[in-house]
Formats: structure tokens, sequence, C-alpha cells
């Protein structure tokens, strides 16, 4: 990856940066990259979390004196900055109070379900959003305190949509660029948010707001239209104080080398065959791998399997579905009763259709380490992902990242950003389970040669435009 590093000025500047202490290269996200840990004689460390994002901007951050703001993970605790593998990290800290408020609710329980169709109803509440200006006032100061004089800083997700404008406010010497990892809504629905206006006003601060989808970056540039007047062109939207910004599409993606090198390890060879003969060497295994979110379709695409079984299309005898839900958000409502739906629905399919010794449906409410995760990529035959929106979906992309054999098939919504470029996937609407059922039978009577097909050219689209292309396509696009 490539974003401009390597010319003498920026090498100049990356001096200037590492004398001073300030960083040349911001990344501001909600959280820090790093989770802490106790290890076994009680000593507290740091463990970078091994996402695609730090995988891909850990070269970046190195080349250019870069730091990360974010939180550290724990309520009602300040921490100062530190160095970890090498990355200079900024803890911002939060309060209870705040996570609650500015997390939990203006977050998760209002934005997340507004941007996502609004698939639950989303709670508007005045205080919350007070909260979330208070932090995102606090992340801006940090970034300030930490960016060097003409420094590059990427904000990251819903979270933080006001920092690129009250970053600009206090050092318009920044190039800004904001990436939302989730869909940006139709106008229609957009409108319903009663801060609506200082959030197209907030992201407007930026150079660059970069979205999953072009019909993300075209509903934004809608609403800032209508309700901004502000008009744009080729994605460029003009600004009272004389400033253009880009809005486009960057869809984002995984360290796909990487997750193949993962799945070809012996061990995870070796666990894929286990986890299969765990589940009694069915013919067909079906995967769903998501974090318990109501986004997901969980619930519609473990109906679609049962009412399959049920009736007889699928035989009991040859297949199986194995379901990882994480848990996820468990202090937010909508998550907890999310919970109990599927435990039921998982009960009630298995006690109709299982037999002694024999369950349909393998749940687990659990989460795993990587290797593990493609291990059961590896181990399946069709993967099923079916939300009902979906910024992009990363677990559609790494299923394929695994299948070096080109086998299985991947059944995939039509309502994820990732459905914009697996075209060759089963693609599915998941309110229509008939339709889904179809698909799913579709997918396991086709001959082999049409899945390889398939499974080829999506295998060539995610090795192409993997994460770095993602962050260095991004980030060059700002260093213009
Ligand atoms: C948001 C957007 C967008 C899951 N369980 C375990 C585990 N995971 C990993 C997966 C994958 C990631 O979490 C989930 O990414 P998704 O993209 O599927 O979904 P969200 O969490 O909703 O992510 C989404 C994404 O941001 C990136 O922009 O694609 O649309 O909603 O990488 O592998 N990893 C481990 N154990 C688990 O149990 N180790």
């Amino acid at each position: 990856m490539n974003p401009s590093s390597t010319d003498s000025a920026d090498r100049d500047q990356a001096a200037d940066g590492a004398a001073s202490g300030l960083a040349n290269f911001v990344v501001a996200a909600n959280r820090l990259p790093v989770d802490r840990v106790t290890l076994p004689d009680d000593t507290v460390a740091w463990r970078t979390s091994p996402g695609g994002l730090v995988t891909a901007l850990i070269p970046v951050m190195r080349a250019q004196q870069g730091a990360w703001v974010g939180w550290h993970g724990a309520p009602d605790e300040t921490l100062e900055p530190f160095v970890e593998d090498g990355l200079q990290l900024v803890p911002v800290p939060l309060s209870t109070q705040e996570l609650a408020e500015y997390y939990e609710g203006m977050s998760n329980a209002t934005l997340w379900p507004l941007y996502h169709d609004g698939v639950a109803f989303p709670e508007f509440h005045r205080e919350w959003w007070d909260s979330y200006v208070d932090v995102n006032q606090r992340f801006t100061k940090q970034i300030a305190d930490i960016a060097a004089e003409g420094a590059t800083v990427w904000v990251q997700d819903y979270q933080l949509q006001l920092v690129p404008s009250l970053l600009r406010a206090l050092r318009p010497d920044l190039r800004i660029g904001f990436f939302n990892h989730i869909p940006f809504p139709p106008v229609e629905l957009f409108n319903q948010l009663p801060w609506r206006d200082q959030i197209l006003q907030g992201l407007l601060g930026a150079d660059i707001v970069g979205f999953q989808t072009p019909a993300g970056a075209a509903n934004f540039r809608q609403a800032v239209r209508l309700r901004l007047r502000y008009e744009s062109k080729a994605g460029w939207i003009g600004l009272p104080d004389g400033r253009r910004a880009l809005a486009k599409a960057y869809p984002i993606s995984i360290d796909a080398a990487g997750f193949q090198a993962l799945a070809q390890q012996p061990d995870v060879q070796q666990r894929a065959a286990e986890i299969r003969a765990e589940l009694g060497n069915p013919r067909w295994i079906f995967l769903g791998i998501d974090r318990l979110d109501y986004t997901k379709g969980i619930k519609q695409r473990l109906r679609a399997f049962g009412e399959l079984v049920a009736e007889g299309e699928l035989d009991s005898d040859e297949v199986v579905f194995l379901q990882v839900a994480t848990p996820s958000r468990e202090r937010v409502e909508e998550y907890r009763l999310l919970r109990d739906e599927i435990d039921r629905l998982v009960g009630r399919i298995n006690g109709d259709l299982g037999k002694i010794g024999v369950q349909p449906l393998t749940y687990l409410h659990s989460s795993y380490p990587r290797e593990e995760m493609a291990a059961m990529y590896t181990a399946a035959d069709i993967m099923v992902v079916t939300p009902l929106r979906d910024g992009m979906n990363l677990v559609a992309k790494e299923f394929i990242a695994c299948r070096s054999n080109n086998d299985g098939a991947l059944i995939l919504s039509e309502f994820a950003g990732a459905a914009q470029e697996l075209k060759q996937s089963y693609l599915i609407n998941p309110y229509d389970i008939n339709g889904m059922k179809a698909r799913m039978l579709e997918a396991v009577n086709d001959s082999p040669k049409e899945r390889t097909r398939r499974m080829r050219s999506m295998r060539k689209q995610v090795f192409t435009y993997d994460i770095d292309r993602w962050a260095s396509d991004f980030l060059t696009d700002l260093g213009r």
C-alpha cells in the first residue's frame, strides 16, 4: 500500500512529526485496536485485536508516524497515551453514563437501526444526542492535540460523524477523511433524525466522505442537496466556504491472502475435518456466522432451512445447519429480545424435526478464535448470509477467501453491500422466505462445476479488491 508516503517531502514531514511526538497520520475510531488482557502471572497487557482494519492500517501507521485515537474499553478510567507493538495509542475516556447515552443509546439504539432501513425502531432521546456531541468533541480535542501540522486524519464510522467539522474548525490545516462502515439511509428515513442537519454538516467537514456502496454515497448527496441545498457534480459537493467534499464509495474488504493462508494451515484443515465429523459427517453443512444482531436476518434463514427439512426437500439425515451467533451489545434491550426469540426458534425447529442424537440445527452463542472461524469456513458447503441490510458483510468475503479448492456456495442477501461485488453468489431477498428456500435448494442441486464457476469468479474479486486496496484507494484520493 502506498498512500503517498514515498516522496521526500512526506519523509521530511514524517521526521518532523517523529521529533515532536506528533503524528502525521491519525486514525480515530470508537475503539482502540487493542484489548486489555490479564496474563497468568496477573500482570496486565494489551493485545492487538486482529481485525482487518487494524491489519490494513498498521503499515501506514508505521510508515507515517501514526497514532490511533479511541476508547480503550473500560468506563470511568483515564489513561495516558501509550505505545503498543509499535503503535502510538491515544485512549479517550468515557464515563459509565456516556457509555449508556453516546454508545448504547445514540450510536446503537438510534443511528444503527435508522441507518439499517429502520428494521428495528430507532429511539430518539435528547440527552443521548447531548452526550454524542460531548464525546465527539472530546475525540476531536484528542485528535487536534496529537496531529502534526498538515497531518492526514481518517475518522471511522457512525459513532463519530461530528468529528470532521469540529476538527476542521480547530485545525483547518489537516486533511480529513471519513469512512462510514454501515449503510447511509435514503433521505426519507434519514429525515426522521431530529439532528439530521447537524450530522450532514458534521460529515461535510471531511475532504472525503467514504461509503460502502454507490447507493450510500448517492443517499448522502441527495440528503445534502435536499436539506442543505448544496449541489454536487461527479460526486463532489460544493460548500459555501469554497471547499469541496467528495462523497464516494470505497467498498471495504478483508486480508484475503491472510485468511487463505490461515485456512491452509494443517492444524486448521484438521480442525475442519473434526468439525465435519462432530456434526455427524453429513452430506451438506450449511453455515451462518454473525454478530447476534437483528440486521443479520438470522431468524429468516433458520425459518427457511427449517421449512425445507420439515417438507422433506432437504433430508434431515443429510443436512446440518451450523449457526454461530457472536454475543453483541447485550445491554441494549432489542438485542436481549432478539436472543430470546432465536433461542425459541432454534428450540422449536430442533424439537419438531430432531431425532435422538440428530438435530438439524447446531446453534452456538459464543465467539471463537480466528483459527476456529477459518476451520468452520473450510468445513462448510453452503455459507448463508442473509442480512436485511448490511454495510458490506465481511463474513461472506472471508468464506470465499478460505475456499482455495474453488468449491462451496455462497447464499447472499441482495441487501448486503457485498452483493454489489459478489454477483456470482446465489442472491436472495431475505424477506422472501419461499425465494430463499428455492435458492438454498438450487445451491445444493447445482452441479459441482457450476458452483466452482461461481466461486472462481468471486475469489478473483475478493483477492483483487482486498483490504490493502481499499485503504490505498481511499488514502490516495485523500492525498490528492
Ligand atoms: C460492520 C458492518 C461491515 C464474528 N464473530 C467472530 C468474529 N467475527 C468477525 C468476522 C468478521 C467480523 O467479525 C464481522 O464483520 P461483518 O462485516 O460481517 O459485520 P459487522 O460486525 O456488523 O461489521 C458491516 C463491517 O463493519 C466492516 O466495514 O462489513 O456491514 O455492519 O470479520 O470474522 N471473529 C472472531 N471470532 C468470532 O466469534 N475471531
